[in-house]
């Protein structure tokens, strides 16, 4: 999408600090981290958000969280941390480029605000 922020990241556009990448997968860091570790994983395909995930996209999502399980090990998240994808304006959601917080390095409250 050409408006997309998300999208000219995984172009390499607009330079990002890349955690992991492969064909179908970027993982980069926030830039207003609310944890220690805090990891955008992002699908390279432009999908809106989790209202659109379907059957056709499912197994490129389900690769995102393996993508977001490595990156846990590999930083030494052992003792916990969150994957969040805010969707819609209610939760929050400011890139329309559907994409999973990886939080870690601190505790988390239960229910988030
Ligand atoms: P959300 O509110 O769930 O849509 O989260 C969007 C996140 O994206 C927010 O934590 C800030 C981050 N973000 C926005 N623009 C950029 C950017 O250009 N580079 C990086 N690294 N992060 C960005």
């Amino acid at each position: 999408m050409a408006d997309c922020i998300f999208c000219k990241i995984a172009a390499g556009e607009i330079p990002s600090n890349k955690a992991y990448e492969d064909d179908k997968v970027l993982a980069f860091y926030d830039l207003d981290p609310q944890a220690p570790t805090h990891i955008l994983v992002i699908p390279k395909e432009h999908i809106k958000s989790a209202a659109e995930i379907d059957e056709t996209n499912s197994a490129l999502i389900a690769h995102v969280f393996e993508v977001a399980a490595k990156l846990a090990k590999e930083l030494g998240l052992d003792n916990g941390f969150r994957v969040v994808t805010n969707c819609g304006e209610s939760a929050g959601q400011s890139v329309h480029h559907i994409h999973f917080h990886l939080l870690g390095g601190r505790d988390f409250t239960w229910p988030p605000g």
